[in-house]
């Protein structure tokens, strides 16, 4: 589709202040009686110190936002994250702390033989967790994709102790999007380099009759994958669970390890780290998640890049998996030079952007990978049969769009919710997500798997962020419940808002406008 005329979205990425103590907010519409919690998000909010910037959006100081939803009000407070890459920036008034899409320069306060030396000293893991929250346990933390997560207080957003999964387990970092079981298990997937090769590691944080005191106590890998090429595994960002299963993604976006280590000698960072490779295809490993054992069929697909699972399920024999998909690179767009064009440039880069599309991908289990023939999915009422078959010596996989690209109003998805906590790993009907026109979300959608049908909720100039599904207190069907989006503005004038859409109808209920600028952010959850 033609995408041109984009308004300028740079303030979206623009340092912001934090508003330490919670304030109210102005309402319009109402806001049903019943929701009471927090939502709480997370982003990057300072991309500057003295007379520094970092380059990539990705890079920006963890700034955490709580909306607190009580008896028909809002309030809304954030904070910066206290975590060591802030600290040490903000007490030299300076980039100290390499990040995704930097590498900082070399400690001024030292001596110049101790900087000579720092250079062949290995990346520091960022402890700059901007990604996301999340729950292990009782406590809540935020995390990026290092080794390293903070918890925080959910209720004042302080920052309490830093975590590092290599104290439990042998692995270099986990992603920001674990998945929980209802009764709390929670699990995660993380690299770990050795000698003997690069694993994708399965881990299981279990939870525990009796309180233990770190919360990471008893995390363990379930499962190891060995990647194919140990100088260039996949790089994920997530990854895809059903009741029994865990399904790991190892797409063509590499790591190229050797320079990610060498890093602070060539001044690469991260970012450059992290290139499409689209000579490799996509590899589905299941295992299960209970026993740790690896199933022998391996599923390929025609090369995509995924950075988010909708949502998975077991049905029929078969695991069915809904992502994200993306042909090609994207990672670098998100430069901040990207980000902050106007006009024709920035419609430039984002005609450069691939489009997000939706798909649907069946796993027969019972596939005898050494008997050739074609698995007709076509009994599984998968409207468009999503078949495979087995061509020189591999497991093809085709997919099924739940969101036809070729409609007239098609714009992408990404950012992708559901009713966590009835439907996650079953088989469901609906999801959410934004709608991505520009670079960022310009409308929020919900998709009917079944029917097809997508609702839109949209207004120009206006960014709404991640939904959040929460479900009413007596909630029978799938969709009884309301949608919450932070909506930003990138306009001085008009006002950030919190979204409350019906989830039935998508439309809306009310909206909670808040005083004060809030930059574009990642992810977040509902805390009761
Ligand atoms: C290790 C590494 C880092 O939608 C928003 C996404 C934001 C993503 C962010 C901020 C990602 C940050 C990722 C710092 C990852 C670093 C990678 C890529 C591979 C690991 O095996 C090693 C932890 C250095
Ligand atoms: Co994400």
């Amino acid at each position: 589709s033609d995408r041109t005329g984009l308004e300028c979205i740079a303030s979206l990425f623009q340092t912001t202040e934090e508003t330490p103590l919670p304030i109210p907010t102005c309402i319009i519409g109402t806001i049903p009686k019943w929701i009471k919690g927090s939502l709480l998000r997370n982003g990057p909010g300072k991309f500057e110190f003295g007379a520094d910037s970092y380059n990539h959006w990705f890079d920006g100081m963890a700034l955490m936002h709580k909306f607190t939803i009580e008896n028909g009000c809002v309030t809304y407070m954030s904070k910066f994250l206290a975590s060591e890459s802030y600290t040490a920036n903000k007490a030299q008034n300076r980039i100290v702390a390499s990040e995704f899409g930097t590498v900082a320069m070399p400690d001024p306060c030292k001596s110049v033989f101790q900087r000579f030396m720092s250079v062949f000293e290995l990346p520091k893991p960022t402890d700059n967790g901007n990604v996301n929250f999340m729950r292990y346990k009782n406590d809540y933390y935020v995390s990026t994709e290092t080794n390293v997560i903070h918890k925080v207080d959910p209720e004042t957003l302080e920052t309490r102790e830093k975590v590092d999964w290599s104290k439990y387990i042998a692995v270099n970092g986990a992603t920001a999007h674990p998945h929980i079981d209802p009764d709390g298990t929670a699990y995660n997937m993380g690299n770990s380099y050795g000698r003997k090769g690069v694993f994708y590691n399965i881990i299981k944080v279990p939870v525990q009759e009796q309180e233990a005191e770190d919360t990471l106590h008893g995390t363990r890998v379930v499962c190891s994958i060995q990647a194919k090429d140990k100088l260039n595994p996949s790089y994920y960002h997530s990854f895809g669970m059903t009741e029994n299963y865990i399904v790991f993604i190892e797409q063509p976006i590499k790591i190229n390890v050797l320079k990610l280590l060498t890093g602070n000698i060539t001044g690469a960072p991260i970012s450059e780290c992290i290139s499409w490779d689209p000579t490799c295809d996509v590899l589905f490993h299941v295992a299960n998640k209970h026993t740790g054992e690896l199933h022998p069929v391996t599923f390929q697909a025609q090369p995509f890049l995924a950075f988010h699972q909708i949502n998975a399920f077991e049905d029929q024999g078969c695991i069915v998996l809904d992502i994200c998909c993306q042909d090609g690179e994207v990672i670098k767009i998100y430069n901040l030079q990207n980000l902050r064009k106007s006009g024709q440039a920035l419609d430039e880069v984002y005609n450069a952007t691939s489009e997000n599309v939706p798909r649907r991908f069946v796993f027969p289990l019972s596939v005898d990978p050494d008997t050739p023939q074609e698995v007709n999915l076509n009994p599984l009422h998968y409207t468009t049969a999503t078949v495979m078959k087995k061509a020189d010596g591999k497991i093809w996989c085709f997919h099924e769009n739940l969101y036809d690209p070729s409609l007239e109003h098609f714009e992408g998805l990404d950012f992708p919710a559901i009713h966590y906590a009835k439907y996650n790993t079953k088989k469901y009907r609906f999801f959410y997500g934004c709608g991505f026109r520009h670079l960022v979300g310009t409308s929020l959608l919900k998709v009917d798997v079944e029917t097809k049908e997508v609702k839109v909720w949209q207004q120009d100039g206006f960014y709404p962020s991640e939904p959040v599904f929460v479900p009413s207190p007596d909630s029978q069907e799938e969709d009884d419940g309301v949608i919450l989006s932070a909506v930003v503005s990138p306009c001085q004038d008009s006002k950030t808002f919190l979204l409350i859409l019906d989830a039935r109808s998508f439309e809306e209920v009310g909206r909670a406008e808040v005083p004060v600028h809030m930059p574009y952010g990642f992810h977040g959850i509902f805390v009761p």
